[in-house]
């Protein structure tokens, strides 16, 4: 019951900001597997939840570069800390530094991995910048092992790192 009306409350989300930012183009909803929610924005006038990316605070920022002929996703180590979030969600911002084209996909580290993993993919050209917004009941639920993983699904040498979950 209290899933339907959260689907609910999410998918008039997602109509309002159709309607209110035109400009920004979105994609993201449930995940047909997993059942986890996240939204991605190519602007930050796009929306999660109901509130717009630039009036949320960026909590993950990560950019793929090339570093000495080596791509990576920098840094190699994030920490995102949930205590006194009260109910915002999560935010992390993608942007690619590099002049190739380069993916992002973020899910539970392997060896850690839940039925319930996290996995959501994202693919950004040379130079653009995606915001990508996680519900935090959705967070919570996903990160029992307190750590994601974030690599370039578009190439295997390409480095990636890790998101640290701290509660
Ligand atoms: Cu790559």
């Amino acid at each position: 019951m209290g899933k339907l009306v959260l689907s609910v409350f999410f998918g008039l989300a997602f109509v309002v900001a159709g309607v209110t930012s035109s400009f920004a183009l979105q994609s993201g909803g449930m995940n047909q597997k997993t059942g986890l929610w996240s939204f991605v924005s190519d602007s930050d006038q796009g929306m999660v939840v109901g509130m717009k990316y630039a009036e949320l605070d960026v909590n993950v920022d990560l950019y793929a570069m090339d570093i000495g002929g080596i791509k990576t996703w920098y840094p190699p180590v994030s920490i995102l800390r949930l205590a006194g979030r009260a109910g915002r969600p999560v935010v992390i911002k993608v942007t690619n530094k590099s002049s190739a084209e380069h993916g992002f996909h973020l899910s539970a580290d392997s060896d850690y991995a839940a039925p319930t993993d996290m996995n959501i993919k994202v693919v950004l050209k040379p130079g653009e910048t995606k915001w990508i917004g996680i519900p935090i009941s959705d967070l919570t639920y996903v990160t029992a092992a307190g750590l994601l993983r974030y690599k370039c699904h578009l190439h295997e040498k390409h480095l990636g790192g890790y998101l640290l979950i701290q509660k």
